[in-house]
């Protein structure tokens, strides 16, 4: 038998349909009509979100931005992300929804970036309507510029003629709300962009109340399902979204990195003000937890079987 034949049983198996993580939510999409995805910024937020029952990881922007100590404003690079994404796919089976901001640059740009961010595993993108740099949505005052429309168009047909697999969601997401530019003007560029071929529209708003997207949701009549981010409008939570039925995404867009902070800060605080350990010890989670993370018990499995 030649060495080319013995990799018969390979060749076999990769015919099989395996389902694919785009597939996947796609297919979770349509069975529970609302998915929610919770933001990550390091495989093992990752892992963390996975064990909690979400459908998909968020690869956030603003999260690994914040991770670097950086402000939320086009500073970590493609690579960095990408990076981040495939480490997260090699560390969790859900599907990974990536944030990639304005796609990089103009359409040749997001031609690479669809390419790359499918190989490194994710199951959708998404890209936004503003101009590059851009200004991290949810400051106040924050430089909110959009592309023309047309622009955008090229970018999302680019993104599209991109994808491998039909199934890898390109999701179109406009800031028209969050830049000041009103309803109207987000219901022409949501519709434009399902006309060039996105497979949802996310529509961002910084309001603290659910009104302004509600009513853009009245307003919506075109088929793709409606993906929101109600970081800053909480009051909208699983069962107002689901009387609202246009929604198919929710994504919770910081929480990863707030509650990491939120807990850091407690206890680096509480470890000076006890001049030590000793108290929040009881409070933490064990070194056997985090072993458990790691999968320090296939560490043991391989040792037994390979160390001679
Ligand atoms: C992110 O998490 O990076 C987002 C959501 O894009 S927001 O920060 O609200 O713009
Ligand atoms: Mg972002």
């Amino acid at each position: 038998m030649s060495l080319i034949s013995d990799f018969s049983h390979t060749s076999r198996s990769s015919k099989r349909k395996v389902p694919t993580a785009a597939g996947i939510l796609r297919a979770r999409i349509a069975e529970q009509g609302l998915v929610h995805v919770m933001a990550a910024h390091s495989p093992l937020s990752a892992i963390l979100v996975e064990e909690a029952g979400f459908d998909g990881i968020w690869a956030s922007g603003f999260e690994l931005s914040a991770l670097y100590g950086l402000p939320d404003v086009s500073l970590v690079s493609m690579t960095q992300h990408l990076d981040m994404v495939r480490a997260m796919a090699e560390q969790s089976s859900l599907p990974i929804v990536a944030d990639i901001d304005t796609g990089f640059g103009n359409a040749v740009n997001v031609i690479h970036a669809v390419r790359q961010y499918e190989r490194a595993g994710a199951a959708a993108v998404v890209i936004e309507d503003k101009t590059f740099p851009k200004v991290t949505s949810l400051a106040p005052e924050g430089r909110q510029e959009l592309v023309r429309i047309e622009e955008f168009v090229g970018k999302i047909r680019a993104a599209i003629a991109s994808r491998r697999n039909p199934d890898f969601l390109v999701i179109a997401r406009t800031e028209a709300l969050i830049a000041g530019s009103g309803e109207p003007e987000a219901l022409m560029r949501a519709a434009a962009y399902e006309e060039a071929g996105a497979d949802m529209i996310l529509i961002h708003s910084k309001q603290d109340t659910p009104d302004e997207v509600e009513s853009f949701l009245n307003g919506w009549s075109g088929r793709a399902p409606i993906v929101i981010v109600p970081t800053t409008y909480p009051q909208m939570n699983e069962q107002r979204i689901r009387a609202l039925s246009k929604i198919g995404m929710v994504i919770y867009g910081n929480h990863a990195i707030r509650a990491t902070v939120t807990a850091m800060k407690d206890v680096f605080v509480r470890v000076r003000k006890d001049g030590g350990i000793h108290h929040v010890n009881r409070d933490l989670v064990s070194v056997e937890e985090i072993f458990r993370l790691q999968r320090m018990d296939r560490v043991r499995d391989d040792e037994k079987k390979f160390l001679t």
